[in-house]
């Protein structure tokens, strides 16, 4: 059985076909990986380079969140840039791991408060730059949450990000946001819970 649960609500900018930002997660034994990345630009082209770093990411999930990050921004020397941000969460250890580059949201909700993380600045384009990933202890139920600029901080400040069911997050976000979409839009409901 999944020790986390996903629910993502996904929307393109209005009056396009396609979403910019790309995702991927998976559950492995030991851990649990998601990565979210939103291209530069909108549409196809946007989408195109989202999807190289996190193709990367699905053949690199067993690497550590700085040996991913370095990965990703090798490949896209030459391309068009994208902001990228990678997470982890270590069963054995018990901690998570949290790297953002550029304004891919960052939230930890527990049952008493939530949290922003505040995320490197600038965007993956190929050159070497610095990088600072956030190690924390888990605690025993959390939910975290991982978002593209296209939701806005009003909307962060809504109560149902505290609901248990990351089912019920994503669909309360989509049914009380805003149905016009000033930008690609994605957001990721995860749920820890070490019963
Ligand atoms: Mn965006």
């Amino acid at each position: 059985m999944n020790k986390v649960k996903v629910a993502v609500y996904q929307k393109a900018k209005d009056g396009n076909a396609e979403c910019g930002d790309s995702y991927y997660y998976c559950e492995t034994e030991n851990e649990f990986v998601c990565a979210l990345a939103d291209g530069l630009g909108s549409g196809v082209y946007a989408k195109e380079s989202s999807q190289i770093v996190i193709n990367i990411i699905k053949e690199n999930a067993a690497y550590t969140v700085e040996e991913i990050v370095r990965k990703c921004n090798e490949k896209l020397l030459g391309k068009r840039g994208t902001v990228l941000a990678i997470f982890k969460i270590d069963f054995t250890t018990g901690s998570y791991s949290i790297s953002s580059i550029g304004n891919i949201g960052f939230m930890t909700i527990t049952s008493d408060k939530r949290q922003r993380n505040i995320p490197n600045a600038g965007y993956l384009a190929g050159y070497k730059r610095e990088f600072k990933v956030i190690r924390e202890p888990l605690e025993n139920e959390m939910n975290f949450i991982m978002h593209t600029d296209g939701v806005t901080n009003k909307e962060l400040a809504e109560n149902y990000f505290f609901d248990k069911d990351v089912e019920r997050i994503t669909k309360s976000y989509a049914l009380r946001s805003e149905h016009l979409r000033k930008d690609d839009t994605t957001l990721i409901a995860i749920r820890y819970d070490n019963q």
